[in-house]
């Protein structure tokens, strides 16, 4: 009798593989939900998953941040909503002369346990493929920043993002727990183009005009693709007592990309070289 030996993948206990079948791509199914995810990307700008992380693995990492959390660091700034030196040569309320606080707890990939769920699925090749056809790039490296390749944040009561647009083209973030209340992703899509900064736009968002701004639905388990250079967005003030806890994945169309130093003490305390 002949034995068929199916290999699991390292993480077929973190991923719905049934829903989301990462490890069989060239699959029917597998070209369908690459096809629907990049649908969305286009239609909406972003992206996400609800239950793509199975319950368990959400579980284990929220204990290990809730663990970590000392090792947290804690960076708490002001800055403009394009991370440039505010402009002087333009009027008061101008978006580029504005700034915004962004405050939040930073856990590095080298305090995250290898066999930790999400540093298994991150560092498996076939999620880094899956990210790589749904953004439609031609390579895509995982980040070789020991510090920020993947790391955990932990928001706080009272941390928050500011208003921002990304240097990055685009972000993939996973959400292990939501705040009571407060920490919400708020964003305009389509905000600004390459063309068209649209400071007008921009001011009247700053300002308090909420019309077309949407909140990203993210349920524990959620993974969400992000095109964040063109929108707008903010977390908003964390209120009562859970933390918002997530996680950034890094990714970069070189393969030896790294923070530069002053980026790294800034989020981590301390630079990886
Ligand atoms: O925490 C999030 O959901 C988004 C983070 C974000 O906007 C950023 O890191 O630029
Ligand atoms: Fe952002």
């Amino acid at each position: 009798m002949s034995s068929v030996t199916v290999n699991s993948p390292a993480y077929a206990d973190v991923v719905d593989l049934d829903s989301y079948p990462i490890h069989d791509l060239d699959s029917d199914r597998g070209r369908e939900l690459v096809g629907r995810c990049r649908q969305m990307l286009t239609d909406e700008g972003v992206c996400h998953l609800p239950g793509f992380i199975t319950p368990s693995a959400v579980a284990v990492m929220v204990e290990l941040a809730t663990g970590l959390s000392d090792k947290a660091w804690k960076s708490d700034q002001t800055h403009t909503i394009y991370f440039e030196p505010a402009a002087a040569d333009v009027p008061a309320g101008h978006p580029r002369a504005r700034t915004v606080r962004s405050a939040k707890h930073g856990i590095a990939y080298d305090h995250i346990p290898s066999d930790a769920p999400l540093r298994r699925l991150y560092e498996s090749d076939d999620l880094t493929e899956f990210i790589r056809r749904v953004l439609d790039k031609p390579v895509l490296y995982r980040s070789a920043d020991p510090l920020d390749a993947l790391q955990m944040t932990t928001f706080e009561p009272g941390d928050e993002l500011g208003w921002h647009f990304d240097r990055s083209e685009f972000s993939v973030t996973v959400m292990y727990q939501q705040a009571d209340k407060g920490g919400e992703f708020v964003y305009a899509p389509g905000l600004r183009s390459d063309e068209d900064p649209n400071y007008g736009g921009v001011q009247r968002v700053l300002e308090g005009d909420t019309a077309g701004l949407k909140v990203l639905p993210s349920a524990p388990g959620t993974l969400a693709f992000f095109h964040g250079h063109n929108a707008l967005h903010w977390v908003t003030p964390i209120e009562g007592t859970t933390p918002r806890i997530n996680s950034v994945l890094t990714y970069g169309e070189v393969p030896d990309m790294r923070l530069n130093d002053l980026t790294s003490e800034l989020f981590y305390g301390r630079t990886s070289s």
